[in-house]
């Protein structure tokens, strides 16, 4: 087989998110759309390409199989020498970064998702580029892509290497493309993913929870898949390892194209569902529910108990002694990202760990790992993750949280009363302004970048029923990462106040059209544990109305989404 070099010109706008490039199906249609920016990855790449393994997968949202076979000939003319592929293109994101880590010699990966963001022909498509460390790219690397796709005249390809079904069937092709050999292996989807989790958690431990003994009864979960990539996970790990019901233990365990029309986002609105479900079955102990692609999760308790993000984390951090991989390894240190609640900040100095805040997006936590001093992190944005991969890993979480059941023998709501007892409780919320103009959205980041930047900012108090709060500091929060030193700017307007509140605001990087406004509202209480969230937060999220002036600025009257 010969390569062949197709004449092209850039698109505008293929520039990474937080997390690869999202764009709506039909975008990644239009022709030499998808190519150009397969093709950039390998000019950012540049000499690193030659004879080198990628791994290559995704959530199996709508046009993965078509994207694959276009990186398979892409991938075949630039001189990589083997793809590693999930069988019929479904891998789910933590699975990806298993498998490059797993494999020697392995360079990086392609993701075929937009993760929690709708699928089918009408929604959304992604492509995400991961490198050899089984993490997202960094800046570094995504901005390298991007000036690539500006400047792109001509792709590589293999128009008659002959795709169709090659990734239905297990095995190994190997091919001769301009005399040198391509190799693709069809691989199983979850037995790589499912041998790392046996290493790190004990399973008989955990089917014995699941399954309950004559002195304990069966502690009865509802999982849910949400039509997702984590469906065949699932059904591996909980029906066929630890014994759960495939009729009342587990649901929505088939991959669907589109997620059945469905919004694939774990969280108290789009899993309303499970919600629901575990609300009504007072027999259900816990639910959990994952995105489209795996990596986050969330967890409730008995009569849909809700564990944000933040408390996730922090009881986490506090409970990691009861999990086989870390008794082995131990723990280094935890971080979160910025917006997120700072419940494990008062874990980590309770148990004398190092920790550290970083910015949006998992990539941030990349190096702190490989570096050795990060064991867990997470987001707000139900992201939780360890040093076992560099994704956040929504099945891993369920995992944990199980773990930690089992040893306590205590239930999820006992659980976060007993770790608010201890270190207080950090309230939280997060108002989600989605597809509001993006014009719009821009004027009022402006307004409150010039609102902090006024003299008078820091100092001032405002007031709202009855609750006052002074600004302590405000800025737009900048990192530097303490291994590489790289900076990251422009991560988020920050309003701090001075009895440690907080106001955070965004704009979305995983969007595909508009842009969509967050709002994070997050105050610590020492002793008032067990108010309304809601409630608590209404003064704060009042005030941030009022000095972002968001109304004003997009005419919304309320948000999309509330967690
Ligand atoms: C969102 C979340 C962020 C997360 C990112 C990717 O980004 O806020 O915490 O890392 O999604 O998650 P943004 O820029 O829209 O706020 V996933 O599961 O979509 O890969
Ligand atoms: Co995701």
């Amino acid at each position: 087989l010969s390569s062949v070099v197709v004449a092209t010109t850039p698109f505008e706008g293929q520039k990474p998110g937080t997390s690869g490039l999202r764009k709506k199906v039909k975008v990644f249609m239009e022709k030499h759309y998808t190519e150009n920016f397969v093709q950039s990855i390998f000019n950012a790449l540049g000499d690193k390409v030659q004879g080198s393994t990628l791994v290559v997968g995704g959530d199996g949202r709508y046009f993965s199989k078509q994207a694959i076979n276009i990186i398979i000939r892409i991938a075949s003319a630039n001189g990589v020498a083997k793809l590693i592929i999930g069988q019929l293109g479904i891998l789910s994101t933590p699975a990806v970064s298993s498998l490059i880590r797993s494999h020697q010699g392995v360079l990086g990966g392609i993701v075929l998702t937009a993760s929690h963001n709708p699928g089918g022909i009408r929604n959304d498509f992604g492509i995400k580029y991961n490198i050899e460390n089984g993490g997202p790219a960094p800046d570094s690397v995504s901005d390298a892509i991007y000036e690539h796709t500006k400047k792109i005249t001509e792709y590589r390809t293999t128009p008659k290497l002959e795709t169709d079904r090659l990734i239905d069937v297990l095995g190994t092709t190997t091919y001769n493309v301009d005399g040198r050999d391509f190799v693709v292996e069809v691989i199983d989807s979850t037995s790589n993913y499912v041998a790392l989790m046996k290493e790190i958690f004990d399973f008989p431990k955990l089917r014995t929870l699941i399954r309950g003994t004559e002195k304990r009864p069966a502690f009865n979960v509802l999982i849910d898949s949400m039509n997702g990539v984590t469906g065949v996970y699932v059904r591996h790990i909980f029906v066929e390892e630890l014994g759960a019901s495939p009729d009342h233990n587990v649901c929505r365990i088939v991959p669907l194209d589109n997620f059945g029309e469905i919004h694939p986002d774990p969280n108290l609105t789009y899993a309303k569902d499970l919600v629901d479900k575990v609300r009504e079955n007072e027999d259900y102990d816990l639910g959990a529910a994952f995105d489209g692609d795996g990596d986050r999760n969330m967890i409730i308790g008995k009569r849909a108990f809700f564990v944000t993000p933040n408390d996730s984390l922090a009881v986490l951090a506090n409970n990691l002694g009861c999990i086989p991989y870390f008794q082995k390894k131990g723990v280094t240190g935890f971080a979160r990202s910025m917006p997120t609640a700072a419940a494990v900040d008062r874990v980590a100095a309770k148990l004398g760990k190092e920790f550290f805040e970083v910015p949006t997006g998992w990539k941030y936590f990349g190096n702190l790992m490989d570096a050795g001093r990060l064991s867990l992190c997470g987001e707000e944005s139900f992201g939780t993750g360890s040093d076992h991969i560099r994704e956040k890993d929504g099945i891993w979480a369920v995992l944990a949280w199980l773990s930690v059941i089992e040893h306590k023998n205590m239930s999820v709501e006992d659980i976060l009363k007993e770790h608010w007892q201890t270190y207080g409780r950090n309230y939280f919320t997060r108002y989600d302004y989605e597809e509001c103009e993006s014009d719009a959205a821009n004027e009022m980041m402006v307004h409150l970048e010039r609102l902090i930047a006024s003299d008078s900012f820091v100092g001032k108090s405002f007031t709202s029923s009855g609750k006052s709060y002074t600004v302590s500091k405000a800025d737009n929060f900048s990192y530097v990462d303490p291994i590489d030193n790289s900076v990251a700017k422009n991560q988020g307007i920050r309003v701090l106040f001075e009895d440690g509140s907080r106001l955070i605001y965004r704009l979305s990087g995983t969007g595909s059209s508009g842009a969509t406004i967050r709002v994070y509202i997050d105050s610590y209480e020492k002793e008032n544990v067990l108010s309304e969230a809601q409630d608590m937060l209404k003064p704060l999220v009042e005030i941030g109305l009022e000095i972002s002036q968001l109304k004003k600025f997009t005419g919304r009257e309320a948000p999309t989404v509330i967690t």
